[in-house]
């Protein structure tokens, strides 16, 4: 029979995408539930054709539920997780609370789906939107050349904070939409905007970049940019794959870019890399520079997957690549990774 699938956090931006995903392959689901916070428990929302009424999170709620996306604050999650997954529901959870855990395998299906099958605690994690948009690149081009070492810088959009992350950019950009100023433009915008603005990203983002993506951490290091080293390690198998990232939030809606500098252990040349690239599952290879053509973050909104461009060789480094990824955070970045993840897990469920 066909599993039957809960989305828990169904009103979030993730949450909607969630719902335009199941709705696509509708055939392959048994029944659908939509979980949220009593807050929002009544309210009605669409799946495809079907309206569905939401219900308030609650351990009754996962009765006959075979897997759970969730997608909710860390801390919700790392209470809720164990309650679901306690059930005998498979939950595929996109906070980080779980992801770093040795029994909790972190499954991009590009990379690692042979994972999904060693999960003890019944739990798979989600790994950061702006670690999968790496993931499937890397993934190809270390099973041709062998990665040893990457450096990043990260270009991340206001949606990355959710949907108040987004309304305050858009908040931001209308108020500074008359301003005019040429050499004390900076300055006019932190006055138009006062203090007010500065969140949720601790600084005004509109006509600024931001570097500081998540909280700090040791050493000067961001949240953000650990996981970008840790998640990556994790799914991509190599524990000790180095790995230097900044993350800068910028302002932009909706799409994360990274600019990448990988080391491998073989040769490398862009035609080899290209050709890797051209065949490897959720990579789109949009490399035409001189027509302008490369990934941009407006152009990556909806789209499924990852788009790679600018592909060089480093000048002084033959054994490097650069280049410059893009994927749409809500996406390949949350929503359809867990899709995927839990497709495999129905084929798996499937064959019992
Ligand atoms: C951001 N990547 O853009 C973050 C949001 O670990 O799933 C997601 C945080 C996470 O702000």
């Amino acid at each position: 029979s066909k599993p039957n699938v809960a989305i828990v956090g169904a009103t979030g931006v993730v949450g909607s995408i969630m719902r335009n995903l199941l709705a696509e392959d509708r055939d392959r689901w048994g029944k659908i539930s939509l979980l949220a916070s009593p807050r929002s428990a009544g309210k009605e929302l669409k799946v495809g054709d079907e309206t569905i009424v939401v219900q308030a999170l609650s351990a009754e709620a996962f009765d006959g539920v075979d897997i759970a996306h969730f997608d909710l604050p860390d801390e919700v999650s790392a209470e809720w997780v164990p309650v679901a997954a306690a059930k005998g529901v498979v939950v595929i959870d996109k906070s980080a609370h779980f992801r770093m855990d040795p029994d909790v395998p972190l499954v991009c299906p590009e990379s690692n789906p042979q994972d999904v099958s060693h999960r003890p605690k019944n739990i798979i994690a989600n790994a950061n939107c702006t670690t999968l948009a790496l993931i499937p690149s890397l993934a190809a081009l270390n099973e041709a050349f062998g990665l040893k070492e990457m450096r990043v810088a990260s270009y991340q959009a206001a949606s990355g904070s959710g949907k108040e992350g987004l309304e305050a950019l858009y908040e931001q950009a209308g108020k500074v939409a008359g301003l005019t100023g040429l050499g004390t433009v900076g300055h006019e915008v932190r006055e138009v905007l006062g203090e007010d603005f500065n969140a949720p990203f601790g600084a005004p983002l509109v006509m600024n970049v931001v570097p500081k993506v998540g909280g700090w951490k040791d050493g000067g290091w961001t949240s953000e940019e650990l996981k970008v080293r840790n998640e990556s390690r994790k799914i991509l198998g190599l524990p000790d794959l180095a790995v230097s990232s900044t993350c800068v939030r910028v302002p932009v809606a909706i799409g994360h870019s990274q600019a990448v500098n990988a080391t491998f252990a073989k040769d490398v040349t862009v035609e080899a890399a290209h050709e890797v690239l051209r065949n490897a599952p959720g990579v789109d290879v949009v490399d035409d520079p001189e027509n302008m053509v490369f990934p941009m973050p407006i152009d990556s909104v909806g789209a499924k997957g990852t788009q790679i461009g600018r592909i060089r060789q480093s000048l002084d480094f033959p054994r490097s690549l650069d280049f410059f990824v893009v994927a749409d955070n809500i996406m390949k970045g949350a929503a359809e990774n867990s899709h995927q993840t839990a497709v495999l897990v129905a084929q798996e469920l499937a064959k019992k």
